[in-house]
């Protein structure tokens, strides 16, 4: 494990012409992109599942059966054979390939049949026929992967939270509490309704440790940090928790190998990969890992540091070494930071909920004229400070929302600046502009308070007309507004769609007030840039060639010109939204 040293900036002394990739295994594509030693990204290639393997029969990657949604792991196979051929046809150098490793979809998981060892050895000899010759239906007790999207695992999730005494007990341990999604209810759920396959199955991968063992063509244990997407993963102990191993079924453990991986390098990549596509014998494979870790990896993100990113939902990842779960987020432990974890926040209400507050204004605005894409005059009314507004609080949900937990609605109140008790529930504010503002603010304004508690004391003075004993309480945290009034980010990346809307983004970095400054980059390959960052700094690492760790790596060799910084720190705007923190907790308790 890396050790903290505090050299200078690093150079990094490598031949000329090495190269890293990295894999997106994603729900709709297996992409591959390929970096030079100068983290320059040289070339990419991409397979799209329903397009470009049709025969799978496929919408979007997936099979959707009622509540059950799948892939069939043999595309995978397919599509790895045909992204490598797409390099061989471009005439990459793929000998010059001198580590490899790559993000793939979270909580999917792979069957494998006893045979799947004997199967898969086969790749460290031979290379004439294809890889779904070698590792057939033969290698899987079940032929298909659960997916991310399945929300068939109601009952498993229950008795999951049951084993160890509810959602809190939970996260305490694995980091969240039960989702359909995460894969120790899925596997419950196999050994429960099909238990001929589950006694079939010898081996359970995740999507990240299957990528890797075909790679290097044995089968290698769980990622580590793909493996707090599980439900089963005992944080702080590092180890499978028994009793939800248990719940399982005893052969659960050896089923999933014991324990994690948690070496840098997995192994070389084996002989069908040399043999076909001309890799070198000596390229390593780092192990692969889930998509949101990925991401963090693909940003010279630091302790303290925050990345939103804002699309049709919002997601908030951010670098913590403060283990403290709660069952409205995730924590998962950092792939290649260690003593750190990430945080991952899933709101479900981000663009669509802000458009729809658009298209009011603008069809107020326009008496009907139709010019419904248009943020001019949303943005206006985000940035204007002159309205009588600091007494206004609305929340919107025009769908149900994750964080905090509440069903769909819309409510705005008149709260008192000096208490913070709400004063009156209203219909509707002065104009509808008021909601544009209070909108974005609120949205901010949650993913602030969330965050909070992860975030290391900023020593920023910050208002003392408030009373700070006041108890504020969000989801399931109850602490003095005081520990709310010092926790502020030092850098905030901002990312996706919404991200190009000024307005947005500078409203955000106001109200989550990072304190060493607000950037913003387009990023159409994260994952799989995160994948070739882990793949270098994980080679150059172990083959002791920098002892720098992950952060300081990425932050001394980033590419800084693709990033834009879009404000500065902005202290007196941040501390204005320190009276709004009591009624938002306040406003958050009448929702159900
Ligand atoms: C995260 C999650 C999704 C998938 C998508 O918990 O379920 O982000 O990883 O690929």
């Amino acid at each position: 494990m890396p050790r903290h040293t505090h050299t200078d900036k690093t150079t990094i002394a490598m031949s000329q012409d090495s190269y890293y990739l990295g894999f997106d295994l994603s729900t709709q594509q297996l992409k591959c992109l390929a970096i030079d030693q100068d983290l320059k990204i040289v070339h990419s290639e991409t397979v799209e599942f329903e397009k470009d393997l049709p025969k799978y029969r496929t919408k979007k990657g997936v099979y959707i059966r009622g509540d059950t949604i799948e892939c069939p792991v043999a595309m995978w196979l397919e599509a790895l054979d045909l992204v490598l051929s797409k390099y061989c046809r471009a005439e990459f150098p793929l000998e010059k390939v001198v580590a490899v490793s790559g993000s793939c979809q979270q909580h999917g998981s792979v069957y494998w049949s006893s045979q799947a060892e004997a199967l898969l050895s086969q790749l460290n000899k031979e290379s004439e026929k294809d890889l779904v010759h070698y590792v057939g239906p033969a290698a899987f007790a079940k032929q298909t992967a659960p997916n991310w999207q399945d929300h068939s695992t109601a009952k498993q999730c229950q008795e999951f939270e049951q084993c160890v005494g509810g959602p809190e007990n939970l996260a305490q341990l694995t980091g969240s509490r039960a989702h359909f999604r995460f894969t120790g209810p899925q596997i419950l759920k196999i050994a429960q309704l099909e238990p001929e396959t589950y006694e079939k199955t010898n081996t359970i991968s995740l999507v990240s440790s299957f990528l890797t063992s075909v790679l290097v063509g044995h089968l290698v244990e769980l990622e580590e940090a793909d493996a707090c997407g599980m439900n089963l993963y005992d944080i702080r102990e590092r180890k499978f928790n028994d009793e939800l191993l248990h719940l399982i079924g005893n052969s659960s453990k050896q089923k999933l190998m014991g324990a994690p991986m948690k070496a840098m390098i997995a192994g070389r990549i084996c002989k069908y990969f040399t043999q076909k596509y001309g890799f070198n014998a000596n390229c390593k494979v780092s192990p692969m890992t889930g998509d949101n870790l990925a991401t963090i990896c693909s940003l010279p993100l630091r302790k303290d540091d925050v990345l939103v990113s804002l699309g049709t939902s919002t997601t908030v990842l951010l670098v913590t070494d403060k283990y403290h779960p709660s069952p409205n987020y995730h924590l998962f432990i950092h792939p290649t930071l260690p003593n750190h974890y990430m945080g991952m926040i899933c709101y479900c209400n981000g663009s669509l909920a802000r458009e729809k507050i658009r298209d009011q204004l603008n069809k107020e605005r326009a008496n009907g004229a139709e010019n419904n894409n248009d943020w001019t005059l949303f943005n206006q009314a985000v940035l204007d400070d002159s309205k009588d507004d600091d007494n206004e609080l609305g929340v919107y949900f025009p769908l149900g929302e994750i964080v905090p937990s509440v069903k769909a609605v819309d409510k705005r109140v008149i709260f008192n600046a000096k208490t913070g008790k709400i004063e009156e529930v209203v219909e509707k504010f002065a104009d509808i502009t008021h909601d544009a503002k209070n909108i974005v603010e609120s949205q901010a304004l949650s993913c602030r308070v969330r965050i909070s508690p992860l975030l290391s004391d900023s020593n920023t003075k910050s208002h003392q007309n408030l009373d700070q004993d006041t108890i504020v309480k969000f989801d399931y945290d109850e602490s003095p507004l005081r520990e709310y009034l010092n926790k502020r980010p030092e850098r905030t990346f901002f990312v996706g769609g919404a991200s190009k809307n000024d307005a947005v983004v500078k409203k955000f970095a106001q109200v989550i007030g990072a304190t060493k400054g607000n950037f913003r980059l387009d990023t159409p390959n994260s994952c799989a840039l995160g994948g070739c960052y882990k793949a270098m700094w994980s080679f150059l690492y172990d083959s002791n060639k920098i002892t720098i760790p992950f952060d300081k790596f990425l932050n001394d060799n980033f590419p800084w010109h693709v990033m834009e910084n879009i404000s500065d720190v902005d202290n007196e705007s941040w501390d204005r939204y320190n009276t709004k923190i009591v009624p938002l907790s306040e406003l958050e308790k009448t929702l159900s």
